[in-house]
Order: structure tokens, then C-alpha cells, then sequence
């Protein structure tokens, strides 16, 4: 018993004495020097990420069993965003919150972002995925004169897309949906045809011990050049090495067992 007592008092002497120096952290001016670096909006490189419905849908059924999914009809990559990115980091995000999302701006391109920027997350609130990229990534973005509007931003999003889509990008490569291949395979591919490395990215199912091909991602200096993404935070992938990665040709389906 005394042995308990003495143990809590050190440790209500190391608990108080951690509260002390969490206190003089948030007060000492050089940590909040080390906040404004981090709040910093200048960035290295703009990523622009690509998913592949099928997956994303997953995911999304994944998260709760009433969950529908908006699929786009022809099968392509779709747009999840482009994102200003410093090397070895998230972000800048959210820089500029008087840059408003209007989805009126978005009207001469809407029909089209309805299909390659499509939001695959059925009963979301209606362009909650737009506005959403908007603010977390094109009001950084927007210090470069091609990215300077709201308009301007996703419409680069559409026109990459068009130049860079990963369905015949792969298909280039002799990737194909419905098989399964290493990661590297994926990150040669797209090597062997755009010359330059890109980020892949799974998810994986732990009970099954699967992992499913989820987005690619790929980067651009500030004047849209095409560039490597070496010195992204997470390159080049964040799949296993060792699986086998599905590339789904249709929504995974997760066995649930029934425990009786
Ligand atoms: C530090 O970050 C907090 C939010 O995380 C913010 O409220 C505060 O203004 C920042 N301080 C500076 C100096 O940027
Ligand atoms: C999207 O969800 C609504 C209900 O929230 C449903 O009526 C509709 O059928 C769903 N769409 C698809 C493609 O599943
Ligand atoms: C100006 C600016 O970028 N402000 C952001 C700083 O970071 C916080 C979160 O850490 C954001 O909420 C601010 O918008």
C-alpha cells in the first residue's frame, strides 16, 4: 500500500511538472516562431492526385455498411485535387479564408467536373468535395498566377487530368485493372512512360491482409512542369513491399463474418 502511494506522488509530480513545461512551451517566443514556419504558405511542389473510384468506394463502404457510392460510367481515374505541398510536409493549408468557394465560378466547367472530379461519397452535402479542395488547397495554390481564380484552379485539375490519366497511363505500361502486381510495377510503369516518379498510394484491408490500388499521385514544379516527387512526405508509396497490390475492377466487397 505505501509503495502505491509513493509511486502516485511521483506521478502526480510528473504529471504537474509536464503541464509546467507544456505551459512554457506554448509561451516561449521561439515555438511560436516555429508555429508561424509551420502556418507558412510558401511551398515547394504541387502534387496532383488521382484516385481510382473503385477504391475510393471502398473506403467509403467501408466506413459504415449504409454508405452508397456516385461511380463514374466509363471506369477513368478521377481528380481528388492538387495540392501545393513543401518538401517533407503537409501543406500549406487553408491560407486564404477570404477566398470564398462560389460554386457559380465553377459553371462553364461544372458538367464536366461532375464526371472527372466526381465525389464519389454518395449523401455527402452537394460540392462539399470541391469547396472542401478549395479551401484546404487551391487558397494556397492560388499565389501562382496560373492558379489564381477559383476557375483557373480546377480547371488545371481538368486539363491534367487529361494529359496525365492514369488509366492510360498504366495501360502503357501493361497495368490493367482487375489484376493484382508489386507495387514497384506501379511505380516503374509510370516511370517507364512519363520519365519522371510518382507518389502510389494503397489502402488495405488488415483481416484479409489485402491491399487495393488507391491513388497516384504526381508532381509539378511551379511553372506545371512535370517533376519527381522524391522529397514528398511518404515517397514513394505507403504499400506493402512484400503484397501483391490489387488494382480493383470493380468495388471490393468485404466479407463480414457473422460470429454465432
Ligand atoms: C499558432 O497556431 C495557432 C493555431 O494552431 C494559431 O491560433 C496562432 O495564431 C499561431 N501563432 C502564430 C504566431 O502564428
Ligand atoms: C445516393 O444516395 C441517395 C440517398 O441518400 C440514394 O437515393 C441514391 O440512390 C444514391 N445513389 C447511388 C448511385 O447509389
Ligand atoms: C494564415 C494561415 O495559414 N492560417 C492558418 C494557420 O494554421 C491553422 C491551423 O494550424 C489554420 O487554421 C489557419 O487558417
Amino acid at each position: 500500500m505505501r509503495t502505491w502511494g509513493k509511486w502516485f506522488v511521483v506521478l502526480l509530480v510528473m504529471l504537474i511538472g509536464s503541464a509546467q513545461t507544456n505551459a512554457r512551451r506554448r509561451k516561449n517566443p521561439r515555438n511560436r516562431r516555429v508555429n508561424a514556419t509551420k502556418n507558412s504558405t510558401a511551398f515547394d511542389v504541387l502534387i496532383f492526385t488521382q484516385h481510382w473510384p473503385q477504391t475510393v468506394c471502398y473506403t467509403w463502404k467501408q466506413e459504415s455498411p449504409d454508405h452508397s457510392c456516385d461511380l463514374p460510367h466509363d471506369d477513368e481515374w478521377t481528380i481528388h485535387g492538387l495540392w501545393p505541398t513543401k518538401f517533407h510536409k503537409l501543406g500549406p493549408q487553408f491560407c486564404n479564408p477570404s477566398l470564398h468557394f462560389n460554386v457559380a465560378a465553377l459553371s462553364p466547367i461544372q458538367k464536366e467536373m461532375e464526371v472527372k472530379w466526381i465525389d464519389v461519397e454518395n449523401g455527402t452535402k452537394p460540392f462539399s468535395f470541391w469547396k472542401h479542395e478549395w479551401q484546404k488547397h487551391g487558397t494556397c495554390s492560388a499565389v501562382l498566377e496560373p492558379l489564381n481564380t477559383e476557375l483557373k484552379y480546377f480547371e488545371m485539375g481538368l486539363k491534367l487530368l487529361d494529359v496525365y490519366d492514369m488509366k492510360h497511363v498504366l495501360e502503357k505500361a501493361d497495368i490493367h485493372p482487375g489484376l493484382s502486381y508489386p507495387v514497384q510495377a506501379f511505380l516503374d510503369g509510370v516511370y517507364k512512360v512519363l520519365g519522371k516518379k510518382c507518389q502510389v498510394e494503397c489502402v488495405s484491408n488488415k483481416k484479409e491482409k489485402k491491399s487495393y490500388l488507391f491513388e497516384i499521385r504526381i508532381c509539378f514544379d511551379k511553372s506545371l512542369n512535370l517533376i519527381d516527387c522524391d522529397g514528398v512526405a511518404g515517397f514513394p508509396t505507403n504499400c506493402s513491399p512484400k503484397r501483391q497490390i490489387l488494382y480493383p475492377g470493380t468495388v471490393p466487397i468485404e466479407y463480414h463474418v457473422l460470429q454465432i
